[in-house]
């Protein structure tokens, strides 16, 4: 099922061509959904669940009631694991926070770059089986150190209105204010433009379908959101001393994920690349997502077989993956090189997953190839800068006419006249 192919970009670039959908209909399904939510808002809102997710809810906010039962019923050591999870990751986002800073010439120029949080924040958390916890850490953890006051969770209910309880007990360990149950486009409308019950926003994050990244890319610009993520992504660089059976087994930990993942092995080493194929063909007769995997490797899966590691390097970069795993013998010596990864893990006691759940660092990252330019969900995603800008009298009359020049050239004479207008003779005042 994992096809072992020699060095061609081309090949690659083509496995990484994950386009699948017929992008006119989505589109269309998904405008005229936020069309009605933004006209009719709840009554729309519920036939939509109803006609989506076969739930038949009076109410979309999730009440005290059911977090408490939530608490109640689920595994304790799941609580303390998304403890030890959540810690982690506020240690490492807290670290993020970017302060406002004052660069003042005398006392005749003050210049600010104030930093606020934004004031209100949806995230979006997919229903079914990618309705995952971690993901309501990796959102507002940094969202509620960067201040946000008022963080709104939506995922869809399943067919007896209900929501997973770890999404709650996450949720509520997280300090998110309030939740509803809500998915799809009509979720992404529901916050963009508020409904009888659910509150508009000013930013939306988190990842979901076809359905919900459309939605999202059309209301952009109307409200903030963060990056559209594509399927899970991993390469892993591996030399002939790697470990065969980690390689399979985390190459499979993100095909899991999707039938569009995309999971590939670059190696100098002939040997290790059958033995990876051999792994892989054992281990995943023991996995639960078998079908998902199988059917991922086989259309997006490769192994590439280079000469060098300095080969393998160029490809990671020029894929520019979501994860990147180093398995060589001096991995530290490496990372340096590395110019595009979404998030990079060293040596054979990093496996991915390390990152998904625990160790700190965001994982919402960019995927195809979009880490060439840009980056992991940050604390300062959530923040938005404002400058202020003080001239005292002497300090403007010191630089008025480079400002008016400067006017004048553009043709603007009203700009040059604002100036202007200030030393003329009968304007003067106190300053
Ligand atoms: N690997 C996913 C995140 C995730 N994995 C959540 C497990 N749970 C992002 O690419
Ligand atoms: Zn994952």
């Amino acid at each position: 099922m994992m096809k072992i192919i020699e060095n061609d970009l081309n090949q690659l670039t083509k496995l990484l061509n994950r386009t699948q959908f017929d992008l006119y209909e989505v589109n269309e399904s998904v405008e005229a959904i936020l069309n009605d939510i933004k006209e009719y808002g709840d009554l729309k809102a519920f036939e939509y669940t109803k006609k989506f997710d076969k739930a038949d809810i009076s109410q979309f906010k999730v009440s005290d009631k059911e977090i408490e039962n939530a608490i109640k019923n689920i595994n304790p050591l799941l609580i303390e694991d998304l403890k030890l999870a959540y810690n982690n990751i506020k240690k490492f986002h807290e670290i993020q926070k970017v302060e406002s800073y004052t660069l003042k010439d005398t006392k005749n120029i003050i210049l600010t770059q104030r930093m606020k949080p934004i004031e209100s924040v949806g995230i979006y958390i997919p229903g079914g089986t990618a309705a995952y916890p971690s993901t309501v850490l990796m959102n507002a953890v940094p969202a509620k150190i960067a201040g946000v006051k008022k963080l709104v969770m939506v995922t869809p209910p399943n067919q007896n209105g209900e929501i997973k309880d770890s999404l709650l007990v996450a949720a509520k360990l997280c300090g998110v204010d309030e939740i509803y149950k809500i998915g799809g486009a009509q979720a992404i409308g529901a916050l963009t433009y508020g409904t009888e019950t659910i509150p508009k926003v000013d930013k939306i994050v988190g990842p979901g379908n076809i359905y919900v990244a459309i939605a999202k890319k059309m209301v952009s610009g109307y409200v903030g959101i963060d990056m559209i993520a594509g399927p899970s992504e991993i390469l892993i660089i591996a030399d002939e001393k790697a470990n065969p059976e980690y390689i399979a087994a985390d190459l499979m930990s993100q095909a899991e994920h999707d039938v569009m993942a995309a999971a590939i092995l670059v190696t100098n080493s002939n040997q290790l690349a059958r033995q990876v194929v051999n792994a892989i063909e054992r281990q995943i007769q023991t996995l639960d997502r078998k079908d998902i995997i199988e059917s991922s490797l086989t259309q997006f899966g490769a192994i590439v077989v280079t000469k060098t590691i300095d080969e393998a390097i160029d490809i990671a970069n020029q894929i520019a993956p979501e994860h990147l795993e180093i398995m060589v013998k001096e991995p530290f010596e490496l990372i340096e090189r590395i110019e595009n990864a979404g998030a990079i893990f060293i040596g054979n006691y990093t496996p991915e997953p390390v990152g998904d759940y625990f160790a700190g660092p965001n994982h919402t990252l960019p995927t195809s190839g979009t880490s060439r330019f840009s980056s992991a969900l940050s604390t300062t995603d959530f923040m938005k800068k404002t400058s202020i800008v003080y001239y005292s009298k002497t300090a403007l009359k010191t630089s008025k006419d480079s400002i008016i020049r400067l006017a004048v050239e553009e043709g603007l004479t009203a700009h040059a006249n604002s100036i202007a207008i200030r030393f003329e003779k009968e304007n003067q005042d106190e300053g």
